[in-house]
């Protein structure tokens, strides 16, 4: 059984092939695919976006696929940068600078005042019919500077609740036994095993 996973970001690939291992499928990324069209990802929600990338790709592969629209949402921002969490800082944005414009954004705000929280919305279709949707959420608060080298995105600024350190000082065991993505992978993994039980 193959999967193709509709991601261009090496970062969360990385992540979504340790969570699914135990699954006996093969994992494919767009890389090992030629031609397949960009996805305009212009949903106002997550699971919008998640949605509009595996039915694209599922359609044009004719294959099983999976998609994952994730993003931070910061209380304090009024859920900001949630679905634009990729180019909050503008064009060309790069991690580094998302992490500044928040940091910034934020500057004088005290802790309790700094909660956040990052969701995943992971989308399950088969030759372009959705099969299913799972959500998966992790909060936490954004701290004060960025700290730690793991991870990606803004794991160097978010501190899960009940820790003292960021995702980015945790190891990939770590941040994977309590983040949004492996939560809706998770669930994800029920879907899909479930169809392939039911429909294949
Ligand atoms: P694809 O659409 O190709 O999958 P993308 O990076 O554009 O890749 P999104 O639109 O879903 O993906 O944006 C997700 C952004 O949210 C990502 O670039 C990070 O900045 C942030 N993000 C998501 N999950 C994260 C995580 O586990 N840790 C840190 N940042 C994360």
């Amino acid at each position: 059984m193959e999967l193709v996973v509709a991601t261009r970001n090496k970062d969360k690939l990385r992540e979504i092939k340790e969570l699914l291992k135990g699954l006996s499928v093969k994992v494919f990324s767009l890389e090992s695919f030629k031609g397949v069209p960009e996805v305009i990802e212009d949903g106002k929600t997550l699971e919008n976006n998640a949605i509009k990338k595996a039915v694209q790709v599922s359609k044009f592969l004719k294959k099983f696929v999976i998609s994952d629209d994730s993003g931070l949402e910061v209380e304090y921002l009024n859920g900001d940068p949630g679905v634009y969490s990729a180019r909050f800082s503008g064009k060309g944005a790069t991690y580094k600078s998302n992490n500044e414009k928040l940091l910034r954004l934020l500057e004088g705000t005290a802790l309790s005042k700094r909660k956040a929280c990052f969701r995943c919305a992971i989308a399950v279709a088969d030759k372009g019919r959705v099969i299913g949707i799972a959500e998966g959420r992790c909060c936490g608060k954004i701290g004060f500077e960025s700290k730690g080298d793991n991870g990606f995105g803004y794991d160097p600024v978010f501190i899960p609740d009940g820790f003292k350190k960021t995702f980015a000082q945790m190891n990939a065991f770590q941040k994977n036994k309590i983040s949004h993505r492996s939560i809706a992978l998770k669930k994800a993994k029920n879907i899909i095993l479930n169809y392939l039980l039911l429909y294949r």
